[in-house]
């Protein structure tokens, strides 16, 4: 039998979910959890693909993309917002404080120090480093993406039984400016309905995008899939459209409101962590390309 509270991640990021878990344990809500959680990795310099120390678009800019979404379906999105350290608490205060859900660049950017955020460079020496090195060449392949930091989606239940999610990247590397992937996008990059359940996604956003992938597999578990029957049928939609799918990699996790998780993706090297039981685990994600 499935226990809450619990929290799952995408990737391997510990640290995230054990602060998750910590706040769950204070009796503090789903959306505390995932907010705090998800700091822990925007503020990790070591990431590339969040937060500080996110690689940068082809021009050298780290811009960042966050949603958060929470039990009463609410939510509040920041997209290509440069300079910030801490996305997802400017994408709650987008979502509590403001009468939009989402906004974009130099706005999003002024909405987050008009209410006390620091500006900060967000790009590293190794970052920049890596970039300098990919200025050489230029090639842009945006594939299979195997390592261990990456966009951290995160989906918690609370004592209460109450979900919330968040989703916070950097993005591609080397994208063009002002792209925009589905991390912070409703539906695509995170989907919550507390009455049934969340998914998050990682990988090639536009592939994510173009399936609507977390309000597919919500859907999904609403007409009576497990979560890991919908993460895998939401990934069989891409592989159906998508012919080339063998050089992009995309990853779901799921849960549903008793508790129960699932993930699958398209390419070996995917995991998700999983703290549910007082047990706070990295587990590995079946895949699709056997
Ligand atoms: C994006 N989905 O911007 C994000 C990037 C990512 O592993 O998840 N990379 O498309």
């Amino acid at each position: 039998v499935p226990t809450k509270p619990l929290v799952i991640a995408t990737w391997n990021v510990p640290n995230a979910t054990a602060k998750a878990w910590e706040v769950l344990q204070e009796g503090k809500s789903a959306l505390d959890a995932i907010e705090q959680g998800c700091m822990i990795e925007e503020a990790n310099a070591e990431g590339q693909s969040v937060g500080i120390g996110g690689l940068p678009d082809r021009d050298g800019r780290v811009t960042l993309d966050a949603c958060i979404m929470n039990k009463g379906g609410d939510y509040g999105a920041v997209v290509c917002m440069q300079n910030i350290v801490h996305p997802i608490s400017v994408a709650r205060k987008v979502m509590q404080d403001t009468p939009h859900v989402l906004l974009a660049g130099t706005g999003a950017e002024q909405f987050a120090v008009s209410i006390g955020f620091k500006r900060e460079n967000l790009l590293t020496e190794a970052s920049r480093k890596a970039w300098e090195e990919w200025k050489k060449t230029s090639e842009y392949k945006p594939i299979i993406n195997i390592e261990n930091h990456d966009t951290i989606g995160m989906l918690a239940i609370d004592k209460n039984g109450d979900i919330s999610g968040g989703c916070t990247t950097s993005g591609l590397a080397y994208k063009m400016a002002g792209r925009v992937g589905d991390s912070a996008i409703i539906g695509s990059g995170l989907f919550i309905d507390n009455e049934v359940g969340g998914a998050t996604a990682t990988g090639l956003g536009e592939e994510v995008l173009k399936t609507v992938g977390s309000f597919l597999i919500v859907e999904l578990m609403r007409q009576g899939k497990s979560p890991q029957q919908a993460c895998e049928e939401a990934i069989g939609r891409i592989i159906k459209k998508s012919p080339d799918f063998k050089d992009f990699q995309v990853g779901y996790i799921a849960v549903n409101k008793k508790g129960e998780t699932g993930a699958y993706c398209i390419h070996e090297g995917f995991t998700m962590m999983r703290y549910q039981d007082n047990v706070n685990e990295n587990v590995a994600v079946d895949f699709y390309n056997k």
